[in-house]
């Protein structure tokens, strides 16, 4: 048998080198069997390409944002709001592993469009990238920021006064080199290695999100396999929990050391402190109340249980 596995990143980046080691653990597990084709970013399209591709089975898992599904699955918007899972990749990371909101609700709601996530996982805090050096929620003013397709990311920059475009991140450099959009947000590690830094003046540590990445398999697909094989895919996933944790960390923590010795490019690096935050909180807050009350097709009951169980892990 032979599975595809697309991501949305290129060799070396979190998603890619994930679904490598998943590779290499199924042909270890299953003594060649069964092999694993990992795909680079690009090979079979952009990141919406590519969830279309899972959803029609033209490939059996996606390492998939679920920032580009915003429109077809609005309650996976959640994960675009600001200020709501914990700071600490950690403690975000314990929340993905164990709520049954995410796991249980949320996934029954990506499997109306024929998308199983097995499992979410962070790919490290998000920091956001300018040339003006965004201290402040006013910064925000009159830059055009780039956003996945995901209306609700429209909304949270609206709220600070800036406009959106959405454009796949291969398409970033350049928009970002050429002036068309002024900023972006990403882990530092995906900063660093798409050089986005070479185009940014500023980087800002501003911890308003985890950026949050899903294993998914085509639902049709994986309902109609023998239970040994669910339970193969399933325990290998549950195992790279915490080995994708210790990569993301690893990637993150070398990405930031290098943009700070990236002496040709020199990007200033701001690190908010907690007033600052507490100020673009002040503005964030209110997108948590409209997305429960006010965007269509989400289900308010699995906001309010996964805002339950971040408060039991956070201890607020
Ligand atoms: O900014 C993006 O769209 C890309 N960022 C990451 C961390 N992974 C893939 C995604 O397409």
């Amino acid at each position: 048998q032979e599975w595809e596995f697309v991501t949305e990143e290129l060799k070396g980046q979190v998603q890619y080198e994930y679904a490598a080691e998943f590779a290499d653990r199924i042909k270890e597990k299953t003594n060649g069997k069964i092999t694993v084709t990992p795909y680079e970013y690009g090979a079979l399209g952009s990141e919406v390409d590519q969830a279309q591709l899972l959803q029609d089975g033209g490939v059996q898992m996606a390492v998939m944002s679920p920032g580009f599904t915003g429109g077809q699955v609005p309650d996976g918007q959640i994960f675009s709001l600001h200020y709501f899972f914990p700071a600490d990749p950690k403690l975000t990371q314990e929340v993905l592993n164990t709520s049954e909101a995410l796991n249980k609700d949320l996934r029954a709601k990506y499997e109306e469009h024929s998308i199983s996530p097995l499992a979410f996982w962070s790919e490290g805090s998000m920091a956001w990238t300018s040339n003006v050096g965004i201290e402040k929620p006013s910064d925000w003013e009159g830059l055009n920021m780039r956003v996945q397709e995901s209306p609700l990311m429209k909304k949270t920059y609206d709220a600070y006064g800036a406009s959106v475009q959405s454009l796949s991140w291969g398409e970033l450099y350049t928009a970002l080199d050429r002036e068309t959009v002024d900023a972006q947000e990403n882990p530092v590690f995906f900063i660093e290695s798409a050089s986005f830094h070479e185009v940014q003046d500023t980087l800002t540590i501003s911890r308003h999100n985890n950026y949050i990445a899903m294993t998914t398999v085509n639902t049709e697909w994986y309902n109609g396999l023998g239970d040994a094989e669910k339970q193969l895919i399933d325990e290998t996933v549950e195992e790279m929990q915490s080995w994708v944790f210790e990569e993301q960390k690893k990637q993150n923590d070398a990405g930031l050391e290098a943009i700070k010795n990236d002496s040709e490019y020199d990007t200033k690096i701001i690190e908010l402190t907690d007033e600052q935050i507490a100020e673009f909180k002040k503005v964030a807050e209110p997108v948590h109340e409209y997305y429960k009350n006010e965007v269509e097709g989400i289900d308010p009951a699995i906001y309010d249980k996964l805002k339950k169980e971040i408060e039991e892990v956070s201890g607020e």
